[in-house]
């Protein structure tokens, strides 16, 4: 994946697993009472200080010390509290963020879909729905259709996205003390994806929870 960014320009970002909850929400347009911060859903070191639900902190991070233009994606590892037959309480994700002058929603739309095709295919087909993330507006969850092994072709959901949120430049603006990202100035675009979820798609695995239990006679099949 991280190849297929950098043929479209993209640097590669990383940051602390251990992270502030500054970063990991508020910076992030995602306010004390919003539902994610729960205890029942966030890991908490100790006051202030979470393991990341994503990969966003780290965009956050390079905005602080990087002028515009930005162009990155960010890989690594997340921890949310859910442990079922879809979730594991750590896993990855790539997260991308790109922000210049006249940013459009059409170039994240063409990035995305050059993405899909080399990651499922030249013929992959993309379709957009709208959705709700609190760090961007508007908001889109990203399907492919994909035809899964003895399967007819289903769309499925591959990412999320959305054009950078105005309230999340201006607290960059705030914390930085510039108004090199004032959202009068600047626009950008986001996405994000979850590898362990592609992982899945792509080999049909059935029960995450295969990825981290060690059984050699599963992990062979991908040595
Ligand atoms: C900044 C501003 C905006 C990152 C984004 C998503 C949409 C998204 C999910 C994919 C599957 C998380 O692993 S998952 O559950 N992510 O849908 N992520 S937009 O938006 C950002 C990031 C950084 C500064």
């Amino acid at each position: 994946i991280t190849h297929i960014f950098y043929g479209m320009g993209f640097q590669v970002a990383e940051g602390p697993e251990v992270e502030l909850e500054y970063y990991n929400f508020d910076a992030l347009n995602t306010p004390p009472d919003h539902p994610a911060r729960d205890l029942q859903d966030t890991f908490y070191i100790s006051e202030g200080v979470v393991l990341r639900t994503h990969t966003s902190p780290v965009q956050i991070r390079v905005m602080e010390k990087q002028q515009p233009p930005i162009r990155i994606i960010a890989p690594g590892r997340v921890y949310r509290r859910d442990y079922d037959i879809s979730h594991t309480p750590m896993f990855h994700q790539v997260e991308g963020l790109l922000v210049d002058r006249g940013v459009s929603f059409s170039e994240l739309k063409g990035v995305l879909y050059s993405f899909a095709r080399q990651m499922f295919g030249e013929q992959t087909e993309v379709r957009f729905r709208p959705h709700f993330f609190p760090f961007t507006e508007p908001s889109f969850e990203i399907d492919a259709r994909l035809r899964l092994e003895g399967h007819d072709p289903e769309w499925i959901e591959v990412a999320g996205c959305g054009m950078v949120d105005p309230a999340v430049f201006e607290e960059i603006c705030k914390s930085r003390g510039d108004e090199l990202y004032h959202p009068d100035k600047v626009t950008g675009y986001a996405f994000g994806m979850g590898l362990d979820r592609l992982a899945m798609i792509k080999w049909g695995i059935k029960d995450i929870r295969l990825l981290i239990e060690n059984d050699a006679r599963f992990l062979t099949q991908f040595a």
